[in-house]
């Protein structure tokens, strides 16, 4: 018997979250390029709900009267809360928004008629950091992690008319990826779009396709995952290069090897093929790059030749948009960048948008992409390891086919105990385990009082990326000198992070903090370092690319921005210290 009515009954809930937490919505990619999607993207109604009452109350079953038809006072009203435009983050959109950490109840209506398809899905492009999603009064699962994709079946759940809640809770926790302290701004929302997808009984869930490593070029690796069948037969089209091969599926799976002689993507010609699958009466096309990327001693080989990674570090950010950048926003960002003779971008340190990659792909930019183990993780807990790894395998299996991306990163800056190489060996393993084609790194870490790179995560990368602070942080120079005399990693290092905070346009002498002169000086030195640096020296990248927003820089020159950009935070006014790298990487090129 209940002790308390029955509209008290959620006031003494205790736990509540853990059976939402008991449906997690884990490494659901579908395979969805050249699919027709509708977009449920627009104005939604919404609620800050500071206090989780929606999940507590339930208030996604709309119980609104008693058996006997009486009317029960309930504290929501969906259709006419306030509205919120999807995608976006909601720290741009209201003032009252701007440093919000809680949950946001999104709801929308929306009409559905049956066109002839066996399987419905929505695509959440990506909605920070909790996500738990309800469909016409039923729990449909929780996705944790911000920035990948996750695809939810609403097959036999949508009706005429439709009602979905998504409860978005950007609480920064502990267990968390990223834990509770980042040195970037904790964004929440949806962020990226949200889609229909209307699709046959059986269809391609997964494709992955690449050059078969160690084929001289010769030969293409293609796959298939097939959901909802066990055998058949699906069709691999490339016309270009008269490749029409067919596959044949057996429990759901098949692949293929075809000879082809394609002409290889890179960054100054960055060939895409349109590429075709087929299974039964459903299809998918993209366009797709072809190369090869390998390490060979302590080099990193494009197709076969040697390369410097000319880089540059990245945010996902845009003063207007926060982190939900458009498709303008990242081509600019690509612009400058080869503005100033890059060819490599590090998209720090989280999933950027598929956008991202796509374009990519399209310019010609190689990436480095990266999950958010970011700093002082929750490395001995299991349940933040599963969130990590999937977070991994749903960005691998989202961008395999993307030319542009090179490598896959495990994380950042993380102290180097027992319990921390256990979990990022662990990812390394299962990155190279969901893709052999592509190069694992993270960065790692320096030994300060013996200047010389020390992490026994090395050992699991193919590529060490190192941040270095010196002439900033650690304001003896030379000491980096020393660095890459007594570092022997017998692998390519790439300097994955250094720089210098700048007040865009403050000028003064090099001795000055935070002028751009300052900024220059150390840009520099580090240059002058690199131009001599050891032959496991591979590829650089400052940090980084603009200024980007940081609650825990509230010197008031920073302004609640890191001001180490070598761009302003929109992205018109350069540096001293882009000229300076845009110098380096003409020479070097
Ligand atoms: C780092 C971190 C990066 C920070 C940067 C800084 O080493 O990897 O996320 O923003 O230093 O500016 O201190």
């Amino acid at each position: 018997m209940k002790k308390t009515g029955e509209f008290q009954e959620s006031i003494h809930l205790v736990g509540y979250e853990e059976k939402y937490r008991a449906k997690l919505i884990k490494n659901s990619v579908i395979a969805d390029f050249g699919r027709e999607k509708e977009s449920l993207d627009g104005y939604w109604n919404y609620a800050i709900d500071q206090y989780d009452t929606c999940l507590r109350q339930k208030w996604f079953e709309e119980v609104y009267e008693s058996e006997n038809g009486l009317e029960y006072p309930v504290d929501f009203s969906f259709d006419t809360w306030e509205r919120i435009k999807v995608p976006s983050c909601w720290n741009t959109q209201e003032e009252r928004l701007h440093l919000y950490e809680g949950t946001i109840v999104y709801t929308r209506r929306f009409k559905y008629k049956n066109h002839g398809e066996d399987r419905v899905f929505i695509k959440f492009g990506a909605s920070s950091y909790q996500s738990i999603v309800f469909v016409n009064k039923q729990f449909m699962g929780t996705h944790l992690g911000g920035d990948t994709p996750f695809f939810i079946e609403v097959t036999g759940v949508l009706q005429k008319d439709n009602r979905i809640i998504v409860a978005v809770n950007n609480t920064r926790r502990r267990t968390n990826v990223p834990c509770e302290n980042t040195d970037w701004f904790n964004y929440g929302g949806m962020h990226r779009g949200v889609e229909i997808l209307r699709l046959p009984k059986s269809f391609i869930q997964g494709f992955k396709i690449n050059l078969q490593p160690g084929s001289e070029y010769k030969k293409i690796d293609a796959s298939v995952l097939i959901n909802g069948c066990d055998s058949g037969t699906a069709k691999l089209t490339i016309p270009e290069l008269n490749i029409d091969a067919n596959i044949p599926i057996n429990d759901g799976k098949g692949s293929v090897s075809i000879e082809a002689v394609p002409k290889l993507w890179d960054v100054d010609n960055p060939k895409l093929y349109d590429v075709q699958v087929t299974y039964e009466n459903d299809i998918i096309a993209e366009k797709i790059g072809f190369r090869e990327i390998k390490v060979s001693g302590e080099d990193i080989l494009l197709n076969g030749k040697k390369v410097f990674l000319r880089g540059v570090c990245a945010h996902e950010e845009s003063v207007e948009n926060g982190r939900a950048i458009t498709e303008d926003e990242i081509r600019t960002n690509y612009k400058l960048a080869k503005e100033m003779n890059c060819n490599f971008m590090r998209l720090a340190h989280y999933p950027h948008t598929e956008k991202a990659a796509q374009i990519a792909d399209e310019v010609g930019m190689m990436l480095w992409e990266e999950i958010p183990v970011y700093w002082a993780i929750e490395f001995g807990n299991p349940l933040t390891y599963d969130d990590a790894e999937n977070q991994l395998l749903e960005l691998i299996n989202r961008d395999y086919n993307r030319a542009s991306v090179i490598i896959w990163s495990v994380g950042n800056e993380n102290e180097d105990t027992d319990s921390r190489l256990a979990f990022m060996s662990k990812l390394t393993k299962t990155a190279k385990y969901t893709d052999s084609t592509r190069l694992v790194s993270a960065a790692c870490l320096i030994d300060m009082s013996q200047h010389k790179i020390m992490d026994r995560l090395c050992d699991y990368v193919d590529v060490i990326g190192i941040n270095e602070y010196f002439g900033w942080y650690n304001p003896d120079f030379s000491e980096l000198l020393q660095v890459f005399e007594n570092s022997d990693p017998k692998k390519p290092v790439i300097i994955s992070e250094f720089g210098a905070c700048a007040m865009p346009g403050m000028r003064g002498t090099k001795d000055e903090l935070f002028t751009e002169d300052k900024q220059l000086h150390v840009f520099r030195q580090q240059i002058d370092a690199f131009k001599i640096g050891p032959s496991y020296l591979s590829g650089v990248c400052p940090w980084i690319f603009f200024d980007f927003r940081c609650p825990r820089r509230t010197n008031v020159l920073q302004g609640y921005y890191n001001r180490k950009g070598l761009l302003s935070p929109n992205k018109k006014h350069k540096k001293l210290a882009f000229y300076a790298m845009q110098e380096f990487y003409r020479e070097i090129n």
